[in-house]
């Protein structure tokens, strides 16, 4: 079961770099700095002008696809350095409490999905904007596993470059195929580090406040189905007549590389295998998904050119290796269960007319990153680079100094301005 270390460009990991991946890094990297980084947001269909090819000039990243048909950047296996939980009332823990076992449902299980909904449902308030608080507490609390190489007060305090939701992620990996929603991502340098937090748009602010309550009892249709296929312990059952509470949460942090981009973020995890001779986390972790049953070739195009893009890059960022789908009917029954592999995902597509390719997703990422590196030059926890994008143009950015998008708390700025040791000291 090593298939991670299979060179298949579309969906593998890199399990250490060689020389010739290297290369293939540099040589992506001088590309974009060429085609990709525009000096203005407007012109989006120029290309080859001097000021385009100053990267100092650059404003503008643009999200055409054609412009990262490249090959698969070097992507490491993606190591997870721990995980945390958030209970019942959302309050954090440095530990995996909140862990579930997964326990396969029948093919055809008719779990009712609606049941629960008005008087079994404990739903965490969305309004509540928590940016990176529960990473950075996780930060502070394994600070000693991040920084081992730092030697000198100057150099990087935490050794990534990157920390960040893995959702956040996921949104940019998509952005080159995103007709519909846009997207915010604030970025604040502290110590060398650039940390990246989602601010919400004004569009997505209305549609959360005027959800229809049919859209309200489907978003809980997922979480029922979790309830319906997980166990609170490794031997235990699930239990379907208990209370669905989504401030609940189970999260792993893992660290990684894309290209030149050392990254630490962290996503929730629904639940994991119970086989104790399943591989180490994040392998053994399973992804919970409900989908609206396929009934006709136009839907199946729709679920593999829609669907599966967002499910794929969800779980290949972590190395969750599969997906299992209950495909419910429009009464919120499950009527089949399915398991997708990762690795499988970019085959299963492969016919379909006009399709997302995995490479394109990874590659703008990555030429993002760059964009942000290049673009936040002043270290400082009160300075916010606001990078936006809407769909059909470039993403630009704003700054901002002490403004409310500031997210980084004072109480981990001070933390981690102690000196290393002492910590160990209160
Ligand atoms: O405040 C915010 N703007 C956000 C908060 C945006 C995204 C996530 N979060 C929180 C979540 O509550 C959770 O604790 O961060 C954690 C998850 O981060 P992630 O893994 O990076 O997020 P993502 O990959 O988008 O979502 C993973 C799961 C979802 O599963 P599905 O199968 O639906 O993709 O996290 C849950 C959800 O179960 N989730 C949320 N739960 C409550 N409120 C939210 C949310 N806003 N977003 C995702
Ligand atoms: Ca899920």
């Amino acid at each position: 079961m090593d298939h991670y270390r299979s060179r298949s460009p579309n969906s593998s990991y890199h399990s250490r770099p060689s020389a010739y991946e290297r290369e293939r890094g540099d040589r992506g990297r001088s590309h974009c700095e060429n085609q990709r980084f525009r000096p203005n947001s407007q012109r989006q269909h120029q290309s080859g002008s001097a000021a385009e090819q100053n990267p100092l000039n650059s404003r503008a990243l643009s999200t055409r696809r054609e412009l990262y048909e490249r090959d698969f950047p070097v992507y490491k296996q993606p190591v997870e350095v721990g995980s945390f939980s958030l209970d019942s009332e959302r309050r954090f823990f440095n530990d995996g409490r909140q862990m579930r076992y997964y326990v396969e449902p029948e093919r055809n299980p008719n779990f009712d999905l609606r049941d629960g909904y008005k008087d079994r449902f404990i739903k965490r308030d969305d309004s509540v904007k928590e940016k990176l608080d529960h990473i950075l507490r996780w930060v502070v609390a394994n600070r000693s596993k991040l920084n081992s190489r730092t030697t000198s007060a100057s150099s990087c305090a935490l050794d990534v470059d990157f920390v960040t939701w893995r959702g956040h992620l996921t949104k940019l990996l998509t952005t080159p195929y995103e007709t519909r929603e846009g997207w915010m991502l604030a970025a604040t340098k502290f110590r060398g580090t650039i940390y990246i937090s989602e601010v919400e748009t004004e569009a997505a602010r209305r549609e959360r406040e005027n959800r229809t309550e049919r859209h309200e009892e489907m978003m809980y249709w997922g979480y029922k189905f979790e309830q319906y296929t997980c166990a609170d312990n490794v031997h235990g059952a699930p239990d379907p007549g208990g209370v669905v509470n989504t401030n609940e949460a189970f999260c792993t942090v893992v660290q990684t590389r894309l290209a030149d981009h050392r990254l630490l973020f962290s996503g929730e995890v629904d639940c994991r295998d119970k086989d104790p001779g399943a591989p180490a986390p994040p392998a053994c972790y399973v992804e919970l998904k409900t989908s609206a049953e396929i009934c006709t070739p136009k839907q199946r195009s729709n679920f593999h050119r829609f669907k599966l893009l967002k499910w794929w890059a969800q779980s290949f960022l972590p190395g969750v290796p599969r997906v299992v789908a209950g495909f419910r009917d429009h009464e919120g029954v499950v009527v089949s269960v399915e398991t997708f592999h990762i690795s499988k995902i970019s085959q299963l597509i492969k016919n379909e007319y006009n399709c997302w390719r995995p490479t394109v997703c990874m590659n703008f990422c990555c030429d993002f990153l760059t964009f942000v590196k290049r673009t936040v030059t002043e270290d400082s926890p009160s300075m916010v680079y606001l990078f936006s994008w809407e769909p059909h143009r470039d993403v630009t950015f704003s700054v901002h100094r002490d403004s409310q998008f500031s997210f980084l708390p004072r109480w981990y700025v001070e933390e981690m301005t102690r000196r290393p040791d002492s910590q160990h000291q209160s």
